[in-house]
């Protein structure tokens, strides 16, 4: 068993030192020579400027010598390597695998995962390759114009982001143009909402699910098929329609079959890639039918190039090693509960919630990876965040004059593909000044003495001044990075994915967790099965009182609309 992480050596001296650098001003650090160009990293096409945080060179090394006490370097190889690294359920990790672009074989159980990996591409490709030129054509001989991404969780948050993030890219001019969509939830009006604008004759659906057992998903595909069969004309043939509108994405061929779809158009991918590590799996079709086979694979390439920085960098200059270390020690000795990310990008406007499945659904545990109750230190934090610049207009109040610290990633390509009459350049260069203005503010602050100079510069007499002053104090000293990259291309997003799930992959290790588990899903799950029989008529099964009187409203509510 290894050592607890509060007892390391490295982890101890990190506390003692804290207590020296919290009094330290960040304007103050940020001021040492040569250290903005220190901490600024170039990484597979990325610019990470680490530069504003509540560090100094000794921190850096310190959390260097806990990474290596904690053996991340051995760790990385394991992953890479096709250890068993997601230990309660026997798996190795490998969605470094599926981008691995170069021609070192990935063994998994003694056999190299890579030429299956590239058989499912070359189908995938064929596939992708005859719907955009219409050589797919559904059941009435109409070419495909849309598709739906049925699938919840990981089979729905990776494709949904890179999708709207890579929207420029939709549309070739050579190729057909696809519409992606995307449902996820069971709530009805999920489907319903997304089937009104959209032609049964033209629509293909890709039922997402690794599993083809999740219950949500089933659901919303058998409502899409009931759909589908109902609305296209009876010479389209009724059920032999379906192959011509249905594909999977699974690793479930029998279950597959069993819903009526053809097999054969089944993308297959594997139990070690984990659900919400699979966009770059067979998951990530919907990716390549709206942006084209090249660009999904330009996508792989620039994950490819991010996992290689992270498999061979020195921890010193491994950046996601590097934001990784930096999250332990604001969670450990600033008390961080939660870490925003703050994309300054409309088309990432589904980022964050892809990361917070990553990062939460990864580090949300409570038990090492040994199974011991986890004690003296926190794990996974909330993961939060909305585009830039409406989230100041929301809750950036609470970055800069809240009581709590909550570190910031500002995400943001330096030029934009939009082009909007004359405008354009001045849209993208007010986006990027709020970004710059924003780490800037929650680093510098505005001191007491400014505040009172600025109300009297306004002609406040000094009962207004006194009133005033302290509501208007920003105490400054909130760390942030900042990630930027040429264009949000998908080499660029690739980059971006890998070098979060890296950092996941990084604090789940220095934490001593299974990043690669989800048990925490299970019981809410399992008891709504229960209530579901119930709410539908079944047994009372016996439940607390609270819940009870919940299920016994519900019921009735179903029983006088009925
Ligand atoms: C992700 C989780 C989870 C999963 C969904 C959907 O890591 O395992 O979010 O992706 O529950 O599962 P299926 O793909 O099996 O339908």
């Amino acid at each position: 068993m290894p050592t607890r992480l509060i007892d390391t050596n490295a982890f101890r001296a990190l506390r003692a030192h804290a207590d020296a650098i919290r009094p330290v001003p960040l304007l103050e650090l940020v001021k040492t020579p040569g250290r903005v160009a220190a901490m600024q990293h170039e990484a597979a096409g990325l610019f990470v400027d680490l530069s504003k945080n509540r560090v100094s060179d000794e921190t850096l090394s310190l959390l260097a010598q806990l990474a290596n006490e904690r053996e991340l370097s051995g760790a990385i190889a394991a992953m890479f390597g096709g250890e068993t690294l997601n230990l309660t359920e026997g798996r190795s990790v490998l969605h470094v695998a599926l981008r691995n672009r170069s021609e070192r074989p990935i063994v998994s159980d003694g056999t190299d995962v890579m030429p299956g990996v590239r058989a499912v591409l070359a189908k995938m490709e064929d596939l992708v390759g005859r719907v955009r030129s219409g050589r797919w054509v559904g059941a009435t001989g109409e070419r495909i114009t849309d598709v739906v991404n049925i699938g919840i969780g990981g089979s729905d948050l990776g494709p949904h982001m890179v999708c709207e993030a890579l929207e420029p890219y939709w549309n070739t001019k050579k190729e057909g143009a696809i519409r992606p969509h995307f449902v996820s939830n069971v709530d009805g009006a999920h489907l319903a909402r997304t089937l009104k604008d959209l032609r049964p004759e033209t629509t293909l659906f890709l039922v997402a699910s690794k599993t083809f057992t999740t219950e949500e998903t089933i659901l919303n595909a058998k409502s899409a098929r009931a759909w589908l069969t109902s609305s296209l004309p009876p010479s389209a043939g009724g059920d032999a329609a379906v192959p011509k509108h249905f594909i999977a994405l699974s690793t479930n061929a029998k279950e597959v079959a069993a819903f009526g779809i053809d097999v054969a158009n089944m993308l297959e991918f594997w139990d070690w890639v984990g659900g919400r590590y699979s966009l770059w799996s067979a998951i990530g079709t919907s990716i390549a039918l709206a942006v084209g086979f090249d660009r999904f694979v330009e996508l792989l390439e620039g994950a490819h190039a991010m996992d290689e920085h992270f498999r061979t960098a020195p921890i010193q200059k491994n950046v996601p090693a590097l934001m990784a270390l930096l999250g332990v020690w604001y969670a450990a000795f600033f008390d961080a509960h939660s870490h925003a990310v703050l994309p300054y990008d409309q088309s990432l406007h589904r980022f964050a919630a892809w990361l917070q499945q990553g990062d939460m659904e990864s580090n949300g545990k409570s038990v090492t990876r040994e199974g011991q109750r986890i004690a003296g230190y926190t794990t996974g934090p909330i993961v939060w965040g909305e585009p830039g610049t409406n989230g100041q207009h929301a809750f950036y109040q609470l970055l800069h004059q809240g009581t709590r610290l909550v570190p910031c990633d500002f995400v943001a390509p330096l030029r934009s593909p939009y082009a909007l009459n004359g405008g354009a350049d001045r849209h993208h260069a007010m986006l990027l000044a709020n970004l710059v203005a924003q780490s800037e503010a929650l680093m510098i602050g505005k001191s007491i003495d400014t505040v009172r100079a600025e109300l009297r510069a306004e002609g406040k007499d000094e009962a207004t001044v006194a009133r005033l002053a302290e509501h208007k104090v920003f105490e400054g000293n909130r760390p942030s990075n900042v990630v930027l990259f040429d264009r949000l291309d998908p080499r660029a997003l690739g980059a971006l994915l890998a070098l979060y799930e890296h950092r996941i992959f990084v604090q789940g290790w220095i934490w001593n967790v299974n990043s690669f588990d989800q048990w925490g899903v299970e019981l809410g799950k399992k008891l709504a099965r229960t209530v579901l029989a119930e709410i539908e008529g079944g047994p009372d099964t016996g439940h607390d009182p609270s819940t009870a009187s919940l299920v016994a409203r519900v019921r009735a509510s179903r029983g006088s609309s009925a």
